[in-house]
């Protein structure tokens, strides 16, 4: 992408939660992608605590991962000079936004979340009213920043619509205020699957480890979780309708070698799943060898972390500061 100047750049942004340690799906879905949109946009890419709270966590973890996803971030190539990377609960305009903008988030949107049907039947002693709204605080992160472009997985393509039809609805009230957002989703690596269950995507909080592959998971681990993969009682390497564990292999090593399908099945014609399943495991820890070692290279060094949220939320809190008062104005509170 070719650089343009600060005037001509369109905005990107993206979140990540800092709910648990982050999956290969985290990685191939987004965060791999959000390097691509920092010479052309005006990048801002935050850590969403104030998401992770609608499920339970624990205090001490929620507070390293936090320092782990920002870490992942600048490992992942997020130069803290050219983008803002910040957290997202140190800008209060966030929780401020998502209040005025559920007063136009219908209670029927919401119910058909698929997200928040899912987690409360896998959170049923917890449904509080946050992970009721959760999609309204999300679509405040993305419109307090006016975003043209916003990368996710396929999971998240509905959350993204619901912000969308609130900034036109917004919009379309009083006069144009938000900018409506365009999903960015890659055309593959946007829904990896599970190891286990390749019908169910991969999941930071599923509990068998073995289903999940984590960006921070060391080679030999790779390998032997790629190993036990579930595939299907066919031995050829083909991407075809029932084959799911094959086809979501498939897709994770042509994420990492560029390689297309058609010449996945030529390279593995006449050879076994296992031989496969090796293959996909080395390129795996091949890809991600770099960014766990800047990872730990930056997470030895908590000052540096703090300073770049400073800087982060310095930054991202004057765009926000901008909407909130222009939404205010809009809406009719008295200003001093
Ligand atoms: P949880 O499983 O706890 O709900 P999550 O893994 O979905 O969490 P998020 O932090 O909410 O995690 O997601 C961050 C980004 O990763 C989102 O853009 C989401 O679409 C993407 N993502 C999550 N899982 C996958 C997956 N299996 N395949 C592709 N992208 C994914
Ligand atoms: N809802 C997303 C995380 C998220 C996000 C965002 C993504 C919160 N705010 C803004 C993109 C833009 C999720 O659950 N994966």
């Amino acid at each position: 992408m070719s650089e343009n100047t600060a005037a001509e750049r369109k905005t990107a942004l993206s979140g990540i939660q800092p709910s648990g340690n982050l999956t290969l799906g985290n990685y191939l879905g987004a965060l791999s992608n959000f390097s691509d949109f920092t010479n052309e946009y005006n990048c801002f890419y935050c850590v969403v605590d104030l998401h992770s709270i609608t499920v339970r966590q624990v205090p001490a973890e929620l507070r390293r991962r936090t320092y782990e996803v920002l870490a992942l971030y600048i490992a992942c190539g997020l130069d803290p000079e050219k983008c803002t990377l910040f957290v997202q609960s140190h800008v209060h305009e966030h929780a401020e936004l998502s209040w005025m903008l559920s007063c136009f988030t219908m209670f029927g949107e919401l119910s058909r979340m698929t997200q928040f049907k899912d987690k409360s039947a896998k959170h049923a002693d917890n449904i509080n009213a946050g992970l009721f709204t959760y999609p309204v605080l999300m679509a405040a992160d993305i419109l307090l920043y006016q975003a043209d472009v916003i990368p996710i997985g396929q999971d998240q393509k509905q959350h993204l619509e619901l912000a969308r039809d609130i900034a036109e609805r917004f919009n379309g009230v009083f006069s144009p205020t938000f900018t409506v957002p365009e999903p960015y989703i890659p055309k593959v690596g946007a829904n990896i699957m599970s190891l286990a269950e390749p019908t169910k995507k991969m999941s930071k909080s599923d509990t068998n480890e073995n289903a999940v592959i984590r960006i921070l998971d060391d080679r030999d681990t790779v390998i032997r979780k790629f190993r036990r993969a579930v595939t299907d009682s066919d031995t050829s390497v083909r991407y075809a309708d029932g084959k799911d564990g094959i086809k979501n292999l498939m897709t994770i090593y042509s994420c990492f070698t560029g390689k297309d399908y058609a010449e996945i099945e030529r390279e593995f014609e006449g050879k076994g799943y296992g031989d496969f399943k090796t293959a996909v495991g080395e390129v795996t820890a091949d890809g991600l060898a770099p960014v766990q070692k800047r990872f730990s290279e930056f997470m030895a060094d908590k000052a540096y972390l703090e300073t770049v949220m400073r800087d982060g939320a310095e930054k991202a809190s004057r765009t926000a500061r901008k909407t909130v008062s222009k939404v205010k104005r809009k809406l009719g509170f008295v200003t001093l």
